[in-house]
């Protein structure tokens, strides 16, 4: 190897160096150069002149051409190996000083380790800084602000005519009552006949239903129940039945063909009409607060005798008359009576040991009265926007 052919390759070696700057450097947006100096200034970095001067120098790329910093990063690792690594030409030429005149030697190889020492160093610190850029780019992109409202779950609730019938349930609970509950699907016999209202009674209409093609009905009350449970549990017997029942209406504001009601009943020796009233006026003032005024008129049901319906005085204008009341400060809310001998008998009960009361009331119609509703349809429609009103 001639004395100018080693020099020769060094000098390429310096201008491969030079010219992968000069690439690099046309990467960096304006700020990113600006950043670079700055650190290089702030942690006192000294490189060699002609590093600095293609900083300076070399135009720079509009922003949004710019790599991103993991892309600058990669660049550099890249560089590394191609102008350092095993396979580099500085790698190369060290390895060729040995096969050099003596006389060179020593001078070739301060030269060539000053060279390994520049690319080294300058590379080393770029790596530095576009690691720690990009890091702290990361760290940025990932930043969770903690502070921020999180996004809730909308929370659904009960309907309104479930939430009032717990708190039916739970007030008669308290008073000892059992909660029973029962098919939709009856015969004649737990709908019509055992209730006191045979074949042919006027009440069949008034009670009418949906009948099955082979003699079932859907129940017009929920007594149904309380004459399985007697059948089943014999007497005493105190217990409330909340469900679906049906009747043969044409849908309007006030009525639907399938409505919620509550019944209750109560047998054992010696229960009196006095049971009933006390039971009744119980439940309403838990139900409407202490002041609320009970009053029963007289009725009539097949299943009750004697039977009565029952007011309450008005839970807006405690009794003095507004539009909720009609002006009559009473509310109508159900009916109620002593529980037919028949009815007992037919439930297999005796009429000469035992009597009782039962009463009943509508749900829908009830909760339609306290939410103001001027159609009880509503309740039954299941549109979303009506329904979360009664959170
Ligand atoms: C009303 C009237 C009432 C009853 C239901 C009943 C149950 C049995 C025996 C006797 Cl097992 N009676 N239930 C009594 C009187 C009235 O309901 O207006 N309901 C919405």
């Amino acid at each position: 190897m001639t004395v100018t052919g080693h020099r020769d390759e060094l000098e390429l070696a310096i201008e491969a160096f030079k010219q992968w700057l000069d690439t690099f450097v046309r990467l960096l947006p304006k700020p990113v150069k600006e950043g670079l100096r700055r650190y290089w200034a702030e942690t006192g970095v000294v490189l060699d002149d002609f590093v600095y001067e293609r900083f300076d120098a070399i135009d720079l790329l509009a922003d949004e051409d710019a790599p991103t910093l993991e892309a600058l990063e990669r660049a550099i690792e890249q560089a590394q190996v191609q102008l350092t690594g095993k396979k580099s030409e500085v790698v190369r030429l060290k390895s060729s000083i040995g096969k050099l005149d003596p006389s060179e030697r020593a001078g070739f190889a301060k030269d060539v380790q000053k060279l390994e020492k520049t690319i080294g160093y300058t590379i080393d610190n770029l790596q530095k800084y576009f690691r720690k850029e990009a890091e702290s780019a990361r760290t940025e992109r990932e930043r969770i602000d903690v502070t921020l409202p999180g996004r809730r779950p909308r929370r659904g609730h009960l309907h309104p005519i479930t939430m009032l019938r717990e708190r039916i349930e739970d007030i008669f609970v308290s008073l000892g009552y059992a909660i029973e509950d029962g098919r939709e699907i009856e015969t004649d016999f737990y709908n019509f006949d055992a209730l006191n209202i045979p074949q042919n009674h006027p009440a069949r209409a008034s009670q009418d239903t949906f009948y099955t093609s082979d003699g079932f009905a859907l129940r017009s009350q929920t007594s149904t129940v309380q004459i399985h449970a007697m059948q089943r549990r014999g007497a005493p017997v105190r217990m409330i039945a909340p469900g679906r029942v049906f009747r043969r209406d044409t849908p309007d504001p006030t009525h639907n063909p399938m409505f919620f009601q509550v019944e209750g009943l109560c047998v054992d020796r010696g229960i009196s009409m006095a049971h009933l009233k006390g039971t009744v006026a119980e439940f309403l003032r838990r139900m409407f607060g202490a002041q609320t005024v009970t009053r029963f008129r007289p009725s009539y049901f097949p299943f009750t005798e004697p039977s009565a319906e029952f007011d309450f005085s008005c839970f807006k204008c405690n009794g003095k008359g507004c539009r909720i009341c009609k002006n009559s400060g009473w509310i109508e809310l159900g009916g109620s009576g002593m529980v037919h001998p028949n009815v007992l008998r037919a439930a297999g009960v005796d009429p000469e040991v035992y009597s009782g009361f039962a009463f009943g009331l509508g749900i829908d119609r009830m909760a339609a009265l306290m939410y103001g509703l001027d159609d009880i349809r509503l309740l039954f429609e299941n549109d979303v926007r009506f329904l979360e009103q009664f959170d």
